[in-house]
């Protein structure tokens, strides 16, 4: 294919993305209420250090979020460098930045198995080093945001997606299975006393299997007196999800008693096929939005830990990177709020 060709074919392809990304949209008229203002817990969303450089993304945040979730600058990928060291230039904005605004600050991530960083990796010692340099990572940032970060996913996806048990990772294999959640938790907490301890995870709604045995974790953990304060259900949907599993969802995840943390929600347009009927897909995305918000606010006040959206704009979300097509969230690229911003306003206000 020569040049030319390439880029007409290219062309074509990002019109029709951009087409199918137009009628996915779609924003509401006039001016719409503060979310932060409908709801009696706190609306939580998340971001990147960059967007603080954007007065549009700063405003609607700030207007509409009342906790913010760092999407990975908290990460080890970001801050465990290669040589050891630690960076946390990134998260101190993104700290300072929720302080300045009276916005909650949210803990995410602090052992994932996606992130096996070099410094880590490269630790050929006793497990009793490696197990120092573990808990040397987490008290260390968990001890720069003492007293601001309300809460941290302290193992973040610990549950392999069939449901057949815990995901392997470098920490597991160094620490054990089991004992390195454990040992996590118990660090977080010498490290902050106050901060609610979550673990967090995905695919809850939609696979069975995998929510009984995140359930089967948490007996688990709680039998062995490990400090786990809350539990995160990611809730990353996509507008085909049957009706019902949201709320069903949250409610088996109540019975522990603990604060719960929808904590990454998005309703993908596209996953289960880009050019499917989009106005039955946009009328989906919004009564998944209202079916877990009113499940959320249907819970004891007591365990209403916060209801976080997965980004602000469209375009911000990480699904838009994977499919320009897509539209998962509540506005649109402009900030514009869209149908599903109305169908969570108006569940909120219920
Ligand atoms: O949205 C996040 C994206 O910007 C990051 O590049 C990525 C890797 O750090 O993580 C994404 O967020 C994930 C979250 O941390 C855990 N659950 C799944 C989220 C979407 O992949």
């Amino acid at each position: 294919m020569t040049w030319t060709t390439r880029r007409a074919v290219l062309g074509s392809a990002l019109a029709l993305a951009a087409c199918g990304k137009q009628a996915n949209s779609q924003p509401i008229p006039g001016p719409v209420p503060p979310l932060k203002s409908l709801a009696p817990f706190p609306m939580g969303t998340c971001l990147q250090a960059r967007f603080l450089d954007d007065p549009t993304w700063t405003t609607l945040a700030a207007d509409h979020f009342s906790q913010l979730t760092a999407e990975w600058e908290m990460k080890m990928e970001y801050i465990a460098k290669p040589d050891g060291g630690f960076q946390f230039d990134r998260a101190d904005r993104i700290a300072d930045f929720a302080g300045r605004n009276g916005m909650r600050l949210f803990g995410h991530a602090l052992v994932w198995y996606a992130n096996e960083p070099d410094a880590f990796k490269n630790l050929d010692e006793t497990r009793q080093a490696f197990g120092r340099a573990y808990d040397n990572y987490i008290t260390a940032v968990v001890g720069r945001y003492r007293g601001r970060a309300s809460g941290w996913d302290v193992v973040n996806e610990p549950i392999l997606d069939d449901g057949s048990g815990l995901r392997q990772s470098l920490w597991s294999r160094r620490l054990g299975e089991i004992d390195h959640i454990r040992r996590a938790l118990d660090t977080a907490r010498a490290a902050d006393p106050d901060a609610v301890l979550f673990i967090n995870d995905y695919n809850l709604e939609s696979r069975p299997a995998k929510l009984a045995a995140y359930q089967r974790l948490i007996e688990k953990l709680l039998a062995a007196g490990a400090p786990l304060g809350g539990i995160g259900c990611q809730t990353h949907t996509e507008s085909e999800l049957p009706p019902g599993s949201i709320a069903r969802t949250l409610t088996d995840l109540a019975r522990f008693g603990l604060p719960l943390h929808v904590s990454e929600m998005d309703v993908s347009l596209v996953q289960g096929g880009p050019f499917a009927n989009k106005d039955l897909a946009r009328q989906r995305q919004g009564e998944l939005y209202a079916e877990a918000a009113a499940a959320f606010a249907a819970l004891p006040a007591a365990q209403q830990f916060a209801f976080t959206v997965w980004g602000v704009r469209d375009g911000d979300s990480w699904l838009a990177r994977e499919n320009r097509a897509d539209a998962p969230l509540l506005f649109d690229d402009a900030g514009r709020a869209k149908a599903s911003f109305s169908a969570l306003a108006a569940a909120l206000r219920r």
